[in-house]
């Protein structure tokens, strides 16, 4: 993987770059859509590659794992192959997942062993076992196994919980020097920072994932319910120090405004569940506010559901078509809301990319923040 800064803005911390690897080049700022299991939920390969064109989709270790297993995808002949899918992927190591969702899980030193939120059968992930599994996936981009902190964390607990994630940090990077590449194409590595919404844990955490050397950082445990200016304050203090010249990934963050705000601060890669899963409850975003289609004021809206007309659904179906669809619970309905929202996210990202060139990026982005505030 290779990652180029192309561009500095001026009025802000934003960045312009270019992360290439063997699946084809990559633009940031970048939002990549989330296909936990092998899919973006509701939208085909197709439409992704041809109508909302992300350079980068997500996968989840945790879910592929339990689902269809890692067997089925080693046979496949890796991810991209099981699912159709020839561009990038990136796939998180499950450091989330196993706290959000499984049950009994225990943490200790060793790793973490917890039930399936599908069939509730014992499982153990430690740092070696998920960077094998992520091998086994195939992902261009793997991440580290780490301890997402919940808010709000006490202070003891976020510091020993940092300490262990740097820890499994480096058992992460000793396994995987071990482990031979299962695939014809390279897989990236990039730690994540934690420490919680503690300036000096932020700072200690930064400049150790930063001294690990990877071709890529990213930042972990912020968007788990603290305000939106303490993610801020958190985000700028590891950016600050993560190296200029490597890609900063600010992890399930998050709203179209957290974006604009965190590429202001110098992030360049986001992913959310946000514009696919707020779709199949009928929240639309748009540049001008969010929509709830299901509202009965669009009932007889015949205008096109955003005429911005970014992707193909904008202009083809109108708001009274998608309510009804909602109303009827039709599964159109949620597959047009999916379409739309991921290429509003995609074109948020694009147009920042634009602004930063053009050298008029940050007066934009307060613009787009005050617009997008509003519910229409
Ligand atoms: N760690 C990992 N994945 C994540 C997070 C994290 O802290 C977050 C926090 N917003 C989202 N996804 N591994």
């Amino acid at each position: 993987m290779k990652y180029s800064l192309l561009h500095k803005d001026i009025g802000s911390k934003a960045r312009v770059g270019e992360i290439t690897t063997d699946h084809g080049t990559i633009e940031t700022p970048i939002f990549m859509p989330v296909g936990t299991v092998a899919t973006v939920k509701g939208v085909h390969q197709r439409e992704l590659r041809d109508d909302i064109k992300p350079d980068v989709i997500l996968g989840n270790t945790y879910h592929l794992y339990l689902r269809p297993g890692i067997e089925i995808i080693e046979q496949a002949g890796g991810l991209h192959k099981f699912m159709g899918w020839d561009r990038n992927i990136l796939t998180d190591s499950g450091g989330y997942q196993v706290y959000s969702l499984s049950g009994n899980r225990k943490i200790k030193e060793e790793g973490v062993s917890f039930k399936s939120h599908i069939d509730g059968s014992s499982h153990f992930f430690s740092p070696e076992r998920v960077m094998e599994i992520q091998r086994i996936i195939g992902a261009d981009i793997i991440m580290a196994f780490d301890e997402c902190t919940p808010y709000p964390c006490d202070y003891g607990y976020a510091k020993k919980s940092m300490h262990m994630t740097h820890r499994w940090l480096d058992r992460c990077i000793d396994h995987l020097k071990k482990l031979p590449m299962k695939y014809d194409y390279g897989q990236a590595f990039f730690p994540i920072v934690q420490g919680s919404t503690y300036k000096d844990l932020r700072i200690q955490s930064a400049e150790y994932i930063a001294e690990a050397g990877a071709v890529g950082n990213a930042i972990g445990g912020l968007s788990v319910g603290e305000p939106a200016e303490e993610m801020y304050e958190m985000s700028e203090i590891v950016c600050d120090i993560l190296p200029e010249d490597k890609p900063r990934y600010l992890m399930g963050v998050g709203t179209p405004i957290n974006i604009l705000e965190n590429i202001a601060l110098g992030v360049d890669m986001f992913d959310c569940v946000m514009p696919t899963r707020n779709a199949r409850n009928g929240m639309l975003f748009t540049a001008h506010g969010t929509i709830n289609i299901k509202n009965k004021k669009w009932e007889n809206d015949f205008s096109p559901i955003d005429e911005m007309g970014i992707t193909f659904v904008d202009m083809e179906y109108s708001k009274a078509y998608l309510r009804h669809l909602f109303a009827a619970n039709e599964y159109l309905g949620k597959q047009i809301a999916t379409i739309h929202n991921l290429g509003f996210y995609l074109w948020l990202t694009r147009e920042a990319r634009e602004h930063i060139i053009a050298g008029d990026f940050a007066s934009w982005k307060n613009t787009m923040v005050k617009q997008m505030d509003k519910r229409l």
